[in-house]
């Protein structure tokens, strides 16, 4: 028997917070505008799944200091979220609550990851729980939450975007309302607290 203690399976939820990382907020080295705002409101959807002992999931950019993403080596990026230093910690302000997973990513130098289940084991994770739906916030819109979104899609997850809770890197002007509806022609549905 599954130990899932509510619901059919398929039905239990859980919250993907993506890359909640130093580097990503305002004074990291690929900072995005707006990325400790949105803290407070994480901490809350944090507070409701906690509540009902709901798993959270915390991924994280996990990169060796010669990564293929970093301008040095080829790639577009400053150097961000290097394993095992300040700049790849969460956010000191993020609630982390008991019923928790951390799952890294991009932690090899040949090869990016910007999607949490892009070579790692969330899905089966998710699945051994008989998780079918997740709520997703976190950094940045434009890469690693649409990345997050899209695959969870495509791997037949009900998605919720939380967009309250997430803030883009907008390269361009506009790239985060972009992939915003992007996400949504694909089937993701806008969620926001009152
Ligand atoms: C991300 C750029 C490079 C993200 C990660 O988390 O959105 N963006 N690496
Ligand atoms: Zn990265």
């Amino acid at each position: 028997m599954s130990s899932s203690c509510c619901g059919a399976a398929g039905t239990t939820k859980a919250l993907i917070i993506v890359d909640m990382q130093n580097d990503f907020c305002p004074g990291g080295s690929l900072g995005v505008n707006g990325g400790d705002k949105i803290i407070s409101v994480i901490n809350k959807y944090i507070e409701q799944f906690s509540a009902k002992n709901e798993l959270v999931v915390f991924t994280r950019d996990w990169h060796p200091a010669n990564h293929c993403s970093f301008k040095e080596y080829g790639g577009i990026w400053p150097s961000h979220c290097v394993a095992e230093t300040k700049g790849a910690e969460f956010h000191k302000d993020i609630f982390v609550p008991e019923n928790h997973v951390i799952v890294s990513k991009a932690d090899t130098s040949s090869k990016d990851a910007y999607s949490g289940f892009d070579t790692t084991s969330l899905d089966s994770d998710l699945k051994k729980l008989s998780i079918g739906e997740v709520w997703v916030c976190g950094l940045a819109t434009d890469y690693c939450v649409t990345s997050t979104v899209v695959d969870a899609l495509e791997l037949g997850y009900k998605v919720k975007l939380l967009v309250d809770a997430i803030a883009a890197v907008d390269v361009s002007a506009g790239d985060g309302e972009k992939a915003i509806a992007r996400m949504v022609s694909l089937g993701a549905e806008v969620y926001k607290l009152k």
